[in-house]
């Protein structure tokens, strides 16, 4: 059999899914520093988006189409359920972290401090002020949903935990996002719970730099 190569940045939140979901199931992987639109991204998603994934013949873009194959090509632990509505509620909560509180959370107000783009080189505050009700509105939605079966679909650990895993990871590091955290009891005690997994702790990026506000 050959060895999955997985390609993107240890950063990306995308990448570190795709690399956890190998080490839940134990699947042999390599895992190669690739930015989006490097040469050989590019040659397999469309939009030269990381992470992608080669084995052997086969190459393949997008996070969930990714973990998808995974989990059904290798034997361990399943992480999208067969049972009909415990794998709906998987797919429903990806969509939801993926669709939306990616664009919030990741995107628009991270990216805010990651990559700042006030005139003076400094996060813009004006538009990180705007974001924090919403980004407290989506962390108090997690912290409702996990204080019900300590998962965030039902009461077992599925794709859609190693879904939000990395994201929460990085907001912790951020002021208004990591006090919003730490005040969502539920939703701290589901990640440092997670967190203690080895899927987790052998997929830690280097920490992202904000710049000084
Ligand atoms: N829907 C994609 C999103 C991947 C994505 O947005 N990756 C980011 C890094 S976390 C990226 O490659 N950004 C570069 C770009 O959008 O040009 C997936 O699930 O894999």
């Amino acid at each position: 059999m050959p060895v999955v190569e997985i390609l993107g940045l240890a950063s990306s939140t995308y990448t570190r899914v795709a690399r956890m979901v190998c080490e839940e199931k134990q699947v042999p992987y390599e895992f190669n520093q690739s930015p989006p639109h490097s040469p050989d991204v590019d040659a397999i998603h469309p939009f030269g988006k990381v992470p992608v994934m080669r084995h052997g013949d086969f190459e393949l873009c997008e996070s969930k189409a990714i973990s998808t194959y995974l989990d059904l090509s290798f034997p361990g632990p399943k992480l999208i359920p067969t049972e009909p509505r415990h794998a709906a509620l998987t797919e429903q909560w990806v969509s939801l972290v993926n669709t939306k509180m990616d664009g919030t959370l990741v995107r628009s107000y991270l990216f805010n401090y990651v990559f700042p783009k006030g005139s003076d080189g400094k996060p813009d505050r004006t538009v990180i002020d705007s974001l924090v009700p919403q980004l407290e509105r989506e962390i108090a939605l997690l912290d409702r949903t996990v204080a019900k079966g300590g998962f965030l679909a039902g009461d077992s650990f599925t794709l859609a935990d190693i879904n939000v895993m990395p994201i929460l990871a990085h907001l912790r590091n951020f002021p208004e996002s990591g006090a919003a955290i730490a005040a969502a009891k539920s939703l701290s005690a589901y990640y440092d719970r997670l967190a203690a997994r080895p899927s987790f702790q052998n997929t830690v990026p280097e920490r992202p730099q904000a710049k000084a506000s």
